[in-house]
């Protein structure tokens, strides 16, 4: 039905009218949407059952993704692209009056995730499918993925997110393969012979039913499966259970991404969830396993297990249940063959963000895997005591349970053969600080997996221009092998060519500023430098830098009426986490700065300011390729990696940023001469937190420039804030000593922002610096990465499948 222009158009026009039962005059683009959307799901289906009946009778070793988040966003797009269908149908609705690109954009994004961890998964399985890797993800089916962001009056609003009102074409229910999850009740023991065997009763079951969706790898023949999780209540309630309470309690497991757990009962939602989603895949991994070997003895010969961040490690302790209360297993064979399966990746050194959970959540919830762990915890207690004996402070500061706690970091680690962090400093930072008598004891667990990001995703589907114009000068090779981006070094002094780049960064910058016009009802200067930071909302990324910053400008061009600089569009996106005051006002503020720079007839030539309200994969999509500069600018040793920082480069931003994450390696791939590094290094930071050193206010009082914005803050600058607004912004500075030396770091990055506007204003030499950026970013596509983890942690091996 793909296969000419003709024959799609009428194989559309028939699904439509059997899909929707009118013609094709009354339907509306989500009619056609949907429509587009089964053929392509009809047209994927021999090739996904074909890789399945392959995996199946080869038998050769599978890796599970285990993640609580994958933000997919729109697939539609991405799908015809890596089908290769993409031109046939857009010339086929383009005949019918039908413009593609409006189709693609009534697809909701499957938001699933907050932000780089959850889109890191997502990059993977692009990867793992392009490849031709057996590698499968499971998550959550959440009803409402990452709220909806709206802005009113500078405030952030969240709306619940409703990606599933009008269906999703993607999914397949596979009601046959659901199973049931256990939650609550207590544990029984018996005697077997010389076996004490343990048996969870009077639990409360739930049932975790599947939705699979196909993962279409590049011009590959193999298709992968995506498999999220949906809990649904059974048939029957348990005892005595309120058949309306058990409903909701029981639907409200895979309702929201990350409940609200600042309250004892969002705490239990949210290990509910983690649980939920290890327990139903684990269950249906082992169950495939054992049609196809039968028996566990071999499972980690053939089975990868990977968790993304601690939330799935309770895949450690269900592994261990299974293979010792349904395996019969002795506990030295479960737990080879659990280490041996199961591999962790770190993602954050922040201690606020690791994992613990109270015991008075955890056992009751979990009576049997609480049990599990508390075995696991003294037996490595127990090692530990034989290397380090009478060294109690170490072993109470590896201890799993401790202080009424959970450690979830410390079991992942106990419980993997391998341990990653996402990037050179990132996992440089965990083996000599942070994870260092984890590292003393397992030296050989600990390696480095630089994160990477799928170049069609980022590049090849949402900066066609650019693409083209790479496929015009040095072919298509790339695509396959990114590393041939190098290539185009050649061309990075060639006028024409930097000619045609610029035109090509020129056009994005308008489609962009349409955009930008549409939502803000704000026209910005495509002449302008785009200067742009878009995350998560945090304080260790240092947002408040950059909006410092901009009212240091501000500052001088009022003051000074012979300051010229190069006009500058500073681009703002990034959601808040609703419990996350301080991050919240942060929005506020960077609201109210645009409000004030962007009426001011004496600035708002030069200087404009736009916030772009719901930050979300699909949104980025056309931000990355309109960028002029990237702002990672992150408190050095505080991010892992960063992915965004490498979706900048391959579409030509050069970076302004700190020797943080990944950025260290984007200068050393890009050259030195090819970004713009500023700032305290890792090892300072370190030391200041060691050692002391450091106060804000020193800074403060000795720079006026500093005291200025600062006292901006609080003084009345902004008409439409209170003077307490941003209170706690002040004291985070003054009063709190400036935890993420924002002051510290503020000269260093006035004096390189005052150079990239200089540097900008060379037009060649830009040119050459951006094109230097796009040519050597292919170091950081995700296949490189996958290939990493496939080759050195999982072992596994491509499909060998035929057309
Ligand atoms: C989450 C939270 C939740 C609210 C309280 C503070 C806080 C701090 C950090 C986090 C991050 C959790 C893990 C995470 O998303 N890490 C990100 O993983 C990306 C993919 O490896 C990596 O590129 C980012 O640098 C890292 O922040």
């Amino acid at each position: 039905m793909f296969t000419s222009v003709e024959r799609f158009k009428a194989a559309f026009l028939e699904k439509l009218e059997t899909m929707y039962g009118k013609s094709f005059r009354d339907s509306t683009a989500r009619d056609q949407y949907h429509t587009l959307g089964h053929m392509v799901r009809e047209h994927i289906s021999s090739r996904w059952i074909a890789t399945n009946e392959k995996n199946r009778t080869d038998n050769n070793k599978q890796v599970y993704y285990l993640s609580i988040e994958f933000l997919l966003g729109r697939l539609l797009g991405s799908n015809l692209l890596n089908l290769g269908i993409h031109e046939v149908c857009e010339a086929g609705l383009r005949d019918l009056g039908i413009d593609l690109q409006d189709l693609e954009e009534s697809e909701a994004d499957a938001g699933l995730g907050n932000g780089g961890l959850g889109r890191l998964a997502a990059c993977f399985l692009d990867s793992l499918a392009s490849l031709s890797l057996p590698g499968h993800g499971c998550g959550i089916r959440y009803k409402h993925g990452l709220f909806d962001q709206k802005i009113v009056d500078g405030y952030q609003v969240e709306l619940p997110e409703q990606w599933l009102r009008h269906g999703n074409v993607w999914e397949v229910r596979r009601h046959d393969q659901a199973v049931e999850v256990h939650f609550w009740g207590s544990v029984e023991s018996l005697r077997s012979g010389d076996r004490l065997e343990f048996r969870h009763i009077n639990s409360e079951a739930i049932m975790a039913v599947p939705y699979d969706i196909p993962v279409v790898g590049y011009e590959a023949v193999a298709v992968n499966t995506l498999r999220l999780w949906n809990a649904e209540p059974l048939p029957f309630p348990p005892n005595q259970k309120n058949v309306l309470d058990y409903k909701r309690e029981t639907e409200a497991v895979s309702e929201f991404l990350y409940p609200d757990d600042t309250h004892d009962e969002g705490k239990i939602l949210r290990l509910k969830q983690q649980y939920f989603l290890v327990s139903a895949s684990l269950q249906n991994i082992v169950k495939q396993h054992r049609e196809r070997n039968g028996s566990l003895r071999n499972l980690h010969e053939k089975i990868a297990i990977h968790i993304n961040d601690t939330h799935p490690v309770l895949a450690i302790p269900e592994l261990m249940r299974i293979l010792l209360d349904e395996e019969k297993m002795s506990w030295e064979d479960a737990w080879h063959i659990t280490v041996q399966t199961i591999s962790y990746t770190n993602h954050t050194t922040l201690s606020e963000a690791l994992e613990k959970w109270p015991i008075r959540i955890f056992q009751p919830l979990l009576p049997r895997i609480y049990m599990i762990v508390e075995e696991i915890n003294e037996r490595f207690c127990r090692e530990l005591w034989d290397r380090y004996t009478y060294d109690w402070k170490r072993i109470e500061d590896m201890a799993i349970i401790a202080h009424g706690l959970v450690k979830m970091a410390h079991l992942a680690i106990a419980g993997s053969h391998s341990i990653n962090g996402v990037a050179h400093i990132h996992t440089e930072i965990l083996k000599q600080r942070e994870m260092r008598l984890f590292y003393e004891f397992y030296p050989d667990r600990f390696n480095n997996k630089t994160n990477g990001i799928t170049h069609r995703r980022w590049l090849l589907k949402s900066n066609p221009e650019l693409s083209g114009l790479i496929a015009d000068t040095i072919g298509t090779g790339w695509i396959h092998d990114p590393a041939k981006l190098q290539d185009l070094l050649a061309y990075k002094g060639d006028p024409a060519f930097q000619e045609r780049f610029f035109r090509v960064k020129q056009f994005r910058k308008e489609l962009l500023a349409k955009r930008i016009e549409e939502q803000t009802g704000i026209r910005v200067d495509t002449n302008s430098i785009f200067d742009v930071q878009v995350k998560r909302l945090h304080a260790y990324k240092r947002q408040l830098l950059n909006v410092l910053h901009i009212m240091h400008l501000y500052n001088r061009l009022k003051e000074d009426g012979g300051y010229t600089i190069h006009p500058r569009t500073f681009i703002f996106g990034a959601k808040a986490s609703p419990g996350y005051y301080y991050a919240k006002k942060i929005i506020k503020l960077m609201n109210e700065l645009a409000e004030k720079v962007n009426h001011d007839p004496q600035t708002r030539d030069r200087l404009k300011v736009i916030f772009l309200e719901n930050y979300r994969v699909s949104l980025a999509e056309e931000i990355f390729p309109a960028a002029d500069v990237s702002e990672q600018i992150s408190t050095a040793s505080k991010e892992a990696s960063g992915t965004g920082n490498m979706k900048f480069m391959m579409n030509g931003a050069v970076t302004v940023g700190t020797l943080d994450g990944a950025n260290v390696e984007i200068r050393d791939e890009a050259g030195a001469e090819n970004a713009f590094i500023f700032g305290l290094t890792a090892e300072e930071v370190l030391r200041y937190y060691q050692n002391g050193g450091y106060r804000s206010s020193d800074y403060y009082h000795h720079d006026k420039r500093i005291k200025k914005v600062v006292d901006q803050l609080v003084n009345g600058f902004f008409p439409n804030a209170d003077a307490e607004e941003f209170e706690t912004i002040y004291d985070s500075l003054i009063i709190q000593n400036d935890e993420y030396f924002v002051l510290r770091d503020f000269a260093p990055y006035v004096d390189i922002q005052e150079e990239v506007g200089r540097a900008y204003q060379n037009r060649q030499r830009w040119l050459e610096m951006s094109i230097a950026n796009v040519a050597k970013s292919g170091y950081f596509t995700s296949d490189r990465t996958i290939q990493q983890y496939a080759n050195e942690i999982w072992g596994i091996q491509p499909i060998q499948l035929y057309r």
